[in-house]
């Protein structure tokens, strides 16, 4: 297995073959919403770079059975039912029910890789799902792509993927499975943080904003480790689903 690590979805090439596997990254806070949607019971998270294109998407959904849920920085976009926060997806709102979602920047990092033939969603609550599906499945070429902010590079994004990329590295230590040295950075990082994750995320320029707005504890919540064994993986370009073993 080769890891490469991008900071965001603009460092990806976009002149190279995509990987067999493209794992997106938005810790604060768009893959941790979709995790946690996708753990209570949500049909799917179908995800959109345009609000647009999700309004138009949504209409033709049955009124009952979706929620349009997203933010523009940071704020809940008028006329949906939900924002972005993690700690709104509870089984009694989202449970079969399809999540029209679009966010500033992680979505966007989706639609970036979203041919490739698996593409899974990581956060820091669920990094263990991942290693799992990563060490089962042997992919020849993975891709963590940090979803970022507005093209710059986001510390919550990098940690997670040397949360994941640790793991893997560990159980061979082989340089060929370095493909950019982003990804021992990435390592460094997770290992200097991993006893302090909220105090990263604090420190974070997207923790600060969202500080800003009143919203520790979803830092805390998104700063926890393994809280669910759960694996988004899309099943159709946009559409995200919990994974059951089957592929
Ligand atoms: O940028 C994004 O995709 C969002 O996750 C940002 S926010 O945390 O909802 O503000």
């Amino acid at each position: 297995m080769k890891l490469f690590v991008y900071h965001t979805p603009e460092a990806a090439p976009a002149d190279q073959q995509l990987p067999d596997c493209a794992v997106v990254i938005d810790v604060l806070r768009a893959t941790t919403t979709i995790a946690t949607a996708l753990n209570a019971g949500a049909e799917a998270v179908q995800t959109f770079a345009d609000v647009d294109q999700l309004f138009e998407a949504s209409e033709a959904w049955p009124e009952a059975k979706r929620l349009r849920a997203g933010e523009r920085g940071g704020k809940q976009v008028e006329g949906f039912e939900l924002g972005n926060s993690p700690l709104n997806c509870t089984p009694d709102v989202v449970a079969d029910k399809r999540l029209f979602l679009t966010t500033t920047n992680g979505t966007r990092a989706l639609k970036r890789v979203e041919k490739a033939e698996t593409v899974l969603t990581a956060a820091q609550i669920n990094v263990q799902s991942v290693i799992d599906y990563l060490k089962a499945k042997q992919p020849e070429t993975v891709w963590f792509v940090g979803s970022g902010w507005q093209g710059d590079y986001s510390l919550e994004d990098t940690v997670c993927a040397g949360a994941i990329a640790a793991a893997l590295w560990v159980e061979n230590s082989d340089p060929a499975t370095l493909g950019n040295d982003e990804v021992l950075g990435a390592i460094a990082l997770y290992q200097q943080w991993q006893d302090d994750l909220v105090g990263l995320l604090k420190l974070a320029s997207h923790g600060q904003r969202l500080l800003g707005l009143n919203k520790e504890k979803d830092i805390i919540y998104c700063a926890e480790s393994n809280t669910f064994d759960v694996l988004p993986i899309q099943r159709s370009p946009g559409v995200l689903v919990k994974y059951n073993g089957d592929a």
